[in-house]
């Protein structure tokens, strides 16, 4: 089993000198991470455009679109989540939806033009008897020709082998903030609980898509701390969502003061400049934003959007809209052909 350990920030003071090897191999101690939110804006993006062109065609977009195949009710206490049994934000709990209705979202999402279809589930886990639908919602679904992603809560190692062996091309699971602020959003479950998810996924050779939310009230080291924990897993995820906090009535984190809308340009700045290769993703977040923030965000390295008018339970921009942007932007779709050429006068 692969065993992922939460890797201990660096403190403020220096490091005493070294008189044994380091038990841990930090590619990007905490400090490193702060001291890239510290530079001048302009610096910061231009040196994450510059990592970005080195990997990646800059005028190119990846689109997944979300579907909720298990809304509400949720045992987890996550303090940012409209969907936990314990929040009072009326939404209803659901079962399990049926196959048909999961194939008729996605053929919806491809027609619309995404690539990857993402299903999420208001689950702590799923139980053994949920794992035979979940994975033939799978089969199904990559028949169409999307790819898939899931996003069920923890996973034991054989239920990651399961999703594996239906085809699951990514598993969503966040460490959502930094170690240290971790309690104060969530009791149920513990951060090791989600790394040992995270070892699971990857064991079971599935790409893994992890991230966090930004605007929960944490401080910038408590973002920088959240970035290097994700840059320092080994490999870093192929995929990291950066949520710009949803503040939901009725959750406890309902009357979180904004973000500065420039931090959260920072933190995908500094999450590209970290993980270079990975799909930098502008989750959460973009019906708050106007376009402007959003071409930032871009110019600032993020690659992969939600794509479709709902997140899980909240809003996001019209895909109509979504479209505009990207003709304005000259932005090109991943694995969409540009349009055949027309036959001049
Ligand atoms: N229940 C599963 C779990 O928690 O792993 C999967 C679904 S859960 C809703 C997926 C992710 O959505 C969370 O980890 C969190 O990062 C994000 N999320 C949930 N509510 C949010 C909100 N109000 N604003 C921003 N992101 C949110
Ligand atoms: C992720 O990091 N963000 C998405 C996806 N993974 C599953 C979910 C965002 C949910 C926002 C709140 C909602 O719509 O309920
Ligand atoms: Fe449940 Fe996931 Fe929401 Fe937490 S984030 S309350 S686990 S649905």
């Amino acid at each position: 089993m692969t065993t992922i350990t939460l890797v201990p920030v660096s403190s403020l003071r220096p490091a005493p000198a070294r008189t044994e090897a380091p038990k841990f191999h930090q590619r990007w101690p905490v400090l490193d991470v702060q001291a890239l939110y510290a530079l001048p804006f302009m610096d910061l993006l231009f040196r994450a455009q510059q990592v970005h062109r080195e990997h990646f065609d800059a005028n190119e977009v990846q689109l997944s679109t979300l579907l909720s195949i298990k809304t509400g009710g949720c045992a987890e206490d996550c303090g940012y989540c409209p969907q936990a049994a314990s929040a009072d934000s009326g939404i209803e709990a659901s079962k399990l939806m049926p196959l048909a209705e999961v194939m008729e979202a996605a053929q919806a999402a491809k027609d619309q033009g995404a690539t990857r279809f993402c299903m999420g589930a208001a689950w702590r886990s799923p139980k053994e008897r949920d794992m035979e639908r979940v994975t033939e919602m799978v089969r199904e679904v990559r028949s169409l020709g999307l790819e898939t992603c899931m996003t069920l809560g923890m996973l034991e190692a054989e239920q990651a082998q399961a999703l594996k062996d239906a085809g699951l091309d990514y598993y969503n699971h966040n460490l959502d903030s930094a170690p240290e602020f971790y309690d104060k959003i969530i009791s149920t479950r513990t951060y090791q609980d989600r790394l040992d998810t995270l070892g699971h996924v990857r064991e079971a050779g599935i790409n893994v898509c992890c991230g966090g939310i930004v605007g929960m009230g944490e401080s910038r080291l408590e973002r920088a701390g959240l970035i290097a924990q994700l840059a320092n897993l080994n490999p870093y995820p192929e995929s990291v969502p950066i949520n710009n906090l949803v503040a939901v009535a009725g959750t406890p984190l309902a009357n979180t003061e904004p973000l500065d809308p420039f931090e959260f340009v920072r933190t995908i700045a500094v999450a590209r400049i970290t993980m270079p290769r990975t799909m930098v993703r502008l989750s959460a977040g973009r019906e708050q934003m106007d376009e402007a923030l959003q071409a930032l965000c871009f110019a600032a390295g993020a690659n992969s959007i939600f794509y479709g008018d709902k997140l899980l339970t909240t809003s996001n921009p019209q895909a109509d809209r979504d479209r505009q942007l990207f003709e304005r932007l000259g932005l090109s779709v991943q694995g969409q052909r540009p349009a055949p050429l027309q036959p001049t006068a």
